[in-house]
């Protein structure tokens, strides 16, 4: 028997295989994805078990449990996506929304010097990920390194024509924020 530490250990693991398949590298688990970054599931399953252990029960139960709802299932559930954080170019039929004011951005204090000069950019993905909260913010940035959070003037940034989306596990997505709309910076 598994104890539950280490089933919840390789389910992280195979978790993570699975963001960067539905995300960046479909290839990985020799699969595509169609133009709105759907896999077949049956694909998908055959795929990775190659390389770790899948079963339908099991990708079920990590989409289910996963703490940023990162998955989705089409209504018949034969296919799956990532909500956001794609880096292939693929459209996940985002939502254009009002954002609040402000939304936060978190990132190492080691980027902040190019940061400020160039503005927010998406870098490998294909928006900038902003958070409602600045606590969200801090953690995302501490993956990075120490984090540092700019808070972002939205409603400036609305009615200068920039949009916003909001992904469907609560992630707002922009393609770009100039430093001009830095709050206090
Ligand atoms: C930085 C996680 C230099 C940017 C999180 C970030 C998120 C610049 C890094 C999601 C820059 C890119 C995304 C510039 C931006 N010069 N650095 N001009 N503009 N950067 O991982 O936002 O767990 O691609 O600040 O929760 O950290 O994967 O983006 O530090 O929602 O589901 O370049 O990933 O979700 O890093 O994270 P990332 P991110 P998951």
């Amino acid at each position: 028997m598994m104890s539950q530490r280490e089933k919840s250990v390789s389910q992280k693991q195979i978790s993570k295989f699975l963001s960067l398949v539905l995300r960046h590298e479909p290839q990985a688990a020799g699969i595509t994805l169609d133009e709105h970054g759907w896999a077949n599931i049956a694909d998908l399953i055959a795929g990775v078990s190659k390389k770790m252990p899948i079963d339908r029960n099991i990708l079920e139960q990590i989409v289910a449990e996963d703490n940023k709802q990162r998955y989705a299932f089409d209504e018949t559930k034969t296919k799956i996506r990532a909500n956001q954080g794609h880096s292939v170019q693929v459209d996940v039929e985002l939502q254009e929304y009002i954002p609040p004011n402000p939304l936060y951005h978190g990132t190492a204090v080691r980027f902040a010097q190019a940061i400020e000069k160039q503005g927010l950019l998406p870098q490998s993905r294909l928006y900038v990920h902003l958070s409602k909260d600045s606590e969200t913010a801090k953690e995302v940035g501490a993956r990075h390194g120490k984090p540092c959070i700019y808070e972002i003037d939205t409603k400036r940034m609305v009615a200068d024509g920039y949009v916003f989306y909001l992904s469907a596990n609560g992630v707002w997505l922009t393609k770009c924020v100039p430093p001009q709309y830095f709050i206090n910076k």
